[in-house]
């Protein structure tokens, strides 16, 4: 797997340093299970966002799951983000370096994708924009409904 610079880095030991300051990073995902590392250092009380976008034509399905530098599952997502990327919004309970591992949700996904991790105030939940894959259809309330309810 030498698809892009950043490989070999598909284990802890050579995991990928990124900063926690929106640096965005361009990245492969290879065939037949290539998995992608990051690291980087979090601080208890912060929030973060860890998310990936990808060329829409692409379809590429990544996933990503975040772990302590122990090894121990924090949390994971999926289609969080746009399209089929994950985005995990996370706040660090105790100060120190995390891992995260992106990976393809299907073993034949193949592209490039980018890849960013945001700090957040741990105050103030991201606002999440409706997207148009998850768009119902919305029952008509009447403006009195909410005015009064
Ligand atoms: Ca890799
Ligand atoms: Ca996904």
């Amino acid at each position: 797997m030498t698809n892009d610079t950043y490989e070999p880095n598909n284990e802890t030991a050579t995991a990928t340093s990124i900063a926690a300051g929106g640096t965005i990073q361009n990245h492969f995902m290879g065939a037949c299970g290539d998995e992608d590392y990051f690291m980087f250092s979090a601080t208890a009380g912060v929030s973060y966002i860890m998310e990936t976008t990808s060329p829409l034509d692409q379809f590429l399905d990544l996933t990503l799951a975040l772990y302590q530098g122990n090894g121990m599952l924090v949390d994971s997502d999926d289609d969080g983000g746009t399209d089929f990327n994950p985005s995990l919004y996370w706040t660090c309970q105790t100060s120190g370096d995390y891992y995260f591992v992106i990976e393809g949700f299907w073993d034949d996904d193949i592209g490039n994708y980018s890849v960013s991790v945001i700090e957040s105030s741990a105050l103030v939940k991201p606002i999440v924009v409706p997207e148009i894959k998850r768009a119902r259809p919305e029952k008509k309330i009447r403006l009195s409904e909410l005015l009064f309810n």
